[in-house]
C-alpha cells in the first residue's frame, strides 16, 4: 500500500509539473493566436469601465436626468428636437480593454437595442487625444446598421489638420465662436487608408445594446501607449467640422435638456448627442486636465 501510495503521489507530481510546463507554454500562445489583421474575442481581464448618466426615468418629463455640462463639453442629450427620448443612443457605459497584443477593444453600451434607432442613422464613436494636450487628434465613428461580425464597413477615422481642436481653450467654450477646423481630414474609411485593417466594428454577439469597436493597438502606441479617450453617440449633428461643439455653437443656440436651465431649455441646435467625460488610459494625470471626471483630477 505504501508503495502504491508513493507511486500515486509521483503521478500527481508529474501531472502537476506537466500542467505547470504547459501552463507557462500556453500563455504566450494566447497572444500569438490573436490575428494582427482581424479582431477576435474581447478579453475580459483588466477592463476599464466608465459609467454614464441615463435618462429613462426622466424621459416622460421630456428632460435629461442631469449630466449635461456644456461648459465642460459633457453632453447628455439623447433626445430629438421635440425632446422625445432616444434610448438607443443613451450611453450607459463604456468599456476599454488593452490586454490583447494587437487590438484595443472598446464596448459602447446604450439603454435600448441599437437596431431600434436604425432610422435615426446615429454614429457611435470615440474621440482620442494621443499627445495629452487636451486637444483630440482622432475621431473614430461607426454606423449602427451592421451585423455581429467584425467589419470595416461604415467605420471612419477623422483627423484634425490645424491642431486647434477646442479652439483657444481646449475642452472649455471659447469666448468667441471658433473658426478652428474640427475633424476635417479622413484617414480611414471602410478599409481605405494606409492600413486597410486599422479599425473595425460589430454589434456585440452577446448583447444587442452594445457596439464593439476594435482599433489596432500599434496606432495607439502599443502596450505602453498613453491617451485620453471618450465615447460619443451622434444622431443630430454629424458635421464633424463642428467639433468641439461648445466652440462652434453658442450655448443659447445649442439649448439645454434640463428644465432647470430655464433660459436655455429645450434642446435646439445641439440635439441627439451623448458622450462620456474624458478618461485617461495608460497613465495617471498629474496636472489638471479639463473635462476629466473628479476621480481623475489631482487632489488639492
Ligand atoms: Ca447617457
Ligand atoms: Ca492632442
Ligand atoms: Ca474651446
Amino acid at each position: 500500500m505504501k508503495y502504491s501510495k508513493f507511486s500515486f503521489l509521483s503521478i500527481v507530481a508529474i501531472i502537476t509539473l506537466l500542467t505547470l510546463a504547459l501552463g507557462s507554454f500556453i500563455h504566450p500562445v494566447y497572444a500569438a493566436e490573436s490575428d494582427p489583421n482581424k479582431p477576435g474575442d474581447i478579453p475580459t481581464r483588466y477592463t476599464q469601465t466608465v459609467h454614464d448618466q441615463t435618462d429613462e426615468k426622466t424621459a416622460s418629463e421630456k428632460q435629461a436626468n442631469g449630466g449635461d455640462v456644456f461648459g465642460l463639453g459633457w453632453y447628455e442629450r439623447p433626445f430629438d428636437k421635440d425632446m422625445t427620448y432616444m434610448p438607443y443612443i443613451d450611453l450607459s457605459k463604456a468599456l476599454m480593454n488593452r490586454e490583447d497584443a494587437n487590438w484595443v477593444y472598446l464596448q459602447i453600451f446604450v439603454v435600448n437595442p441599437i437596431e431600434e434607432g436604425a432610422s435615426a442613422k446615429p454614429l457611435f464613436g470615440v474621440e482620442l487625444d494621443t499627445d495629452l494636450d487636451n486637444r483630440g487628434e482622432y475621431l473614430l465613428t461607426a454606423t449602427t446598421s451592421r451585423s455581429t461580425e467584425w467589419s470595416t464597413e461604415g467605420v471612419v477615422i477623422l483627423n484634425n489638420s490645424d491642431n486647434m481642436m477646442g479652439g483657444l481653450k481646449p475642452v472649455l467654450p471659447d469666448t468667441n465662436l471658433s473658426d478652428s477646423k474640427g475633424y476635417d481630414k479622413e484617414i480611414f474609411n471602410a478599409g481605405t487608408g494606409d492600413d486597410p485593417n486599422l479599425a473595425w466594428a460589430r454589434i456585440s454577439p452577446s448583447d444587442p445594446k452594445v457596439m464593439d469597436i476594435a482599433i489596432k493597438s500599434s496606432f495607439l502606441g502599443g502596450a505602453k501607449g498613453k491617451f485620453i479617450w471618450f465615447v460619443w453617440t451622434l444622431a443630430g449633428v454629424q458635421d464633424m467640422s463642428k467639433l468641439e461643439f461648445n466652440d462652434h455653437i453658442l450655448r443659447v443656440d445649442a439649448g439645454s435638456p434640463l428644465k432647470g436651465e430655464k433660459d436655455l431649455y429645450p434642446l435646439k441646435a445641439l440635439w441627439g448627442v451623448d458622450n462620456t467625460s474624458r478618461i485617461p488610459s495608460g497613465f495617471v494625470p498629474t496636472g489638471m486636465m479639463p473635462g476629466l471626471p473628479q476621480d481623475f483630477q489631482p487632489k488639492p
